[in-house]
């Protein structure tokens, strides 16, 4: 069975749970990591020489790094469904998902570390400026690009969606103020809304 090795509060582990998930494939989940600690160990590392989750151990074949263990999972179990059989319907996913983990998720970083993980009297509040101000920036492009699909690819969720969609709702969980941005809103609703997506979007920004 499929075991995905990580406590549920990242948004890295959670990708890989929505995804297993949206495949129907049975997994078994392990906190490891944070206050869970057990990312140092010699047999951890030797899984992730990064210490960091997730790690997936799928019957003996062990990989880290969010994205690609979505992809991966995508392409082994859903295809024409969150794996896109059109390759510019795939690229087009796979763009979204690089998007993400190469520019909006590190741009917000410092807002969510700031104001989620960081006690009020101790905040930098110019870092949170700066980071929720370029988020901003990069949202109004994402809300450009919904304005004509209903989801990042098209008419259909694909793995392009997962990524995106957690990175959002860590957007609108966090105390920051916000601009409107409808079509990434409705979108958002669109993604609450799937039966699958249930045990992840509903989790508390922490
Ligand atoms: N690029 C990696 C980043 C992984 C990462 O930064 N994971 C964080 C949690 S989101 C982590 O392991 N933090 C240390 C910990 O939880 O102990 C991925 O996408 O898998």
């Amino acid at each position: 069975m499929l075991r995905i090795l990580g406590r549920i509060s990242s948004i890295n582990v959670q990708k890989v749970v929505w995804c297993a998930r949206e495949l129907e494939l049975p997994f078994e989940r392990i906190d490891i990591g944070g206050a869970f600690g057990g990312t140092d160990t010699p047999a951890y590392r030797a899984m992730n020489p990064n210490g960091l989750v997730p790690v997936i151990d799928d019957d003996g074949f062990v990989m880290w790094e969010s994205n690609a263990i979505v992809r991966y999972l995508a392409a082994g179990h859903g295809e024409g469904s969150l794996w896109p059989i059109p390759l510019k319907a795939r690229a087009d996913a796979d763009r979204w998902m690089d998007w993400q983990a190469t520019e909006l998720g590190p741009t917000m970083r410092d807002a969510f570390i700031q104001l989620v993980r960081t006690a009020p009297d101790k905040r930098d509040q110019a870092r949170v400026a700066a980071s929720a101000n370029a988020s901003e920036r990069l949202i109004a492009i994402l809300d450009g690009h919904l304005a004509q699909c209903d989801y990042v690819t098209g008419r259909a969720f694909t793995m392009g969606d997962i990524p995106l969609g957690l990175q959002i709702h860590r957007w609108l969980g966090m105390p920051v103020s916000r601009a409107p941005h409808p079509n990434v809103e409705a979108w958002y609703a669109r993604l609450r809304a799937r039966p699958r997506a249930q045990d992840v979007l509903t989790l508390p920004v922490t």
